[in-house]
């Protein structure tokens, strides 16, 4: 099993997608997704100048060695690009081992801990009215669990809510481009803390009048708030008994939610912007998070992802791996099979992807009442067509960007 073919193939069906595909000398192929939302050309610089060349020739069952080996090759540690690319490498290699044994991926993990994943996807609307729709639209679809976004009175956009047209377009659920946008420069959006901070409160309780006190319920802060803040955004929502509240602040201080934690028993769920367990260190051994939210596309693949689940599942912390529409359908059933396995699942995201995106990748996953399974095909399941691939070049395209009202550039 030696590496003879290393493809780094970019498709833009419904957004940017970059996909590894590796080929053993004995015919076998494996998947990686290497997507990183609106910086997608530098992994695939990093991948087809730097990493490429280093695949070819070695023993593709040898998957903790080559993840040391690309690592700390590097000399240059961590980074998104860095681990986007190590985990596609990681993923592809879990995918031709679990070929070569003949079984799906979750079975070389450990087997299954459950039959299914319960998954959320994202209901969102500018007002009551229209979000209580999408709620509906996503209880019709089956989902269990629904995170609510919403407008915020005052405020033009707000991060969460699908544009009409892709809105439309999706018959208010799927969400072919969200949150990124094709063309030259970032949408710029407004943002108000203080709005924002007076209105949620009073959403979540018209949900909870709506839809009951049993139905799951996140919400996502999207790194928009001080510790302060988030502690009373946090204290607001008790009553409403969240899932979870999701970013409440900028992921990059972890200290910032030894604040938040002492004020709010609200579960918080942080990481989708992490890329190693050195960044989970400190609030796994203090225990000031509940979810984990690192996706295998972007926290070095199942190899190292496995090892921050691990390390959390000793304070009770459970995944809730990030699955956006960004995330392609291999980054998607990668996590799928690892969630399947661990003892500590929580919760997985599921955005559903658009048609083009499904003809590109044919999956075997399923999607059945509310839960997910990654099916039983060997390896992780996902094939992709490169013709169809090929129909669909990458298009430049940026996630949006926040000002406040004086101008001042806000988190997103
Ligand atoms: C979001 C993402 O799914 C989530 O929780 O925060 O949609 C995020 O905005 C994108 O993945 C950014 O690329
Ligand atoms: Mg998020």
């Amino acid at each position: 099993m030696i590496i003879d073919r290393a493809e780094v193939i970019v498709t833009s069906p419904d957004r940017n997608f970059v996909t590894l595909k590796l080929t053993t000398d004995d015919g076998l192929t494996g998947l990686g997704d290497a997507t990183l939302n609106g910086r997608e050309l530098a992994v695939v610089a990093y991948l087809r100048d730097h990493v490429v060349p280093l695949l070819l020739g070695r023993d593709a069952g040898r998957i903790e060695d080559t993840w040391q080996f690309l690592y700390r090759s590097a000399y240059w540690r961590r980074g998104p690009v860095t681990m986007a690319a190590v985990a596609a490498v990681d993923v592809a290699l879990w995918d031709i081992k679990a070929k070569a044994a003949g079984m799906p991926l979750y079975q070389l993990l450990g087997g299954a801990s459950r039959t299914g994943l319960l998954a959320y996807g994202h209901a969102s609307g500018q007002d009551l009215p229209e979000l209580f729709d999408s709620v509906r639209k996503h209880q019709e679809l089956g989902y269990k669990a629904i995170r609510i976004q919403t407008g915020v009175p005052g405020l033009k956009s707000i991060y969460g809510i699908a544009s009409n047209a892709t809105f439309e377009a999706n018959a208010g659920v799927r969400y072919d481009h969200e949150p990124a946008q094709r063309g030259p420069q970032p949408a710029e959006e407004d943002w108000d803390t203080r709005s924002y901070l007076r209105h949620v409160p009073t959403v979540f309780e018209a949900v909870r009048n709506e839809f009951g006190p049993a139905l799951p319920l996140l919400h996502d802060v999207h790194h928009r708030l001080s510790p302060i803040q988030a502690a009373r955004l946090g204290k607001s929502l008790e009553p409403y008994d969240l899932f979870w509240l999701e970013d409440c602040t900028p992921a990059e201080n972890q200290e910032a939610l030894r604040l938040v934690r002492q004020h709010t028993t609200t579960p918080l769920a942080i990481g989708e912007v992490f890329n190693t367990v050195w960044d989970y260190q400190q609030i796994v051994r203090e225990q000031l998070i509940d979810y984990v939210r690192s996706s295998v596309t972007h926290a070095g693949g199942v190899t190292h992802l496995k090892k921050i689940l691990d390390y959390a599942s000793q304070y009770q912390i459970k995944s809730g791996i990030h699955g956006p529409t960004d995330i392609s359908p291999v980054g998607m059933a990668a996590a799928l099979h690892l969630g399947l396995a661990i003892h500590n699942f929580g919760i997985q995201e599921y955005m559903m992807h658009g048609e083009r995106t499904d003809q590109v990748f044919r999956q075997s996953f399923t999607w059945s009442d509310g839960f997910l399974h990654p099916g039983e095909r060997p390896g992780i399941g996902v094939e992709l067509d490169t013709d169809e691939a090929g129909k669909y070049p990458y298009l430049q395209a940026y996630l949006p960007y926040n000002r406040l009202a004086d101008g001042t550039v806000h988190d997103w």
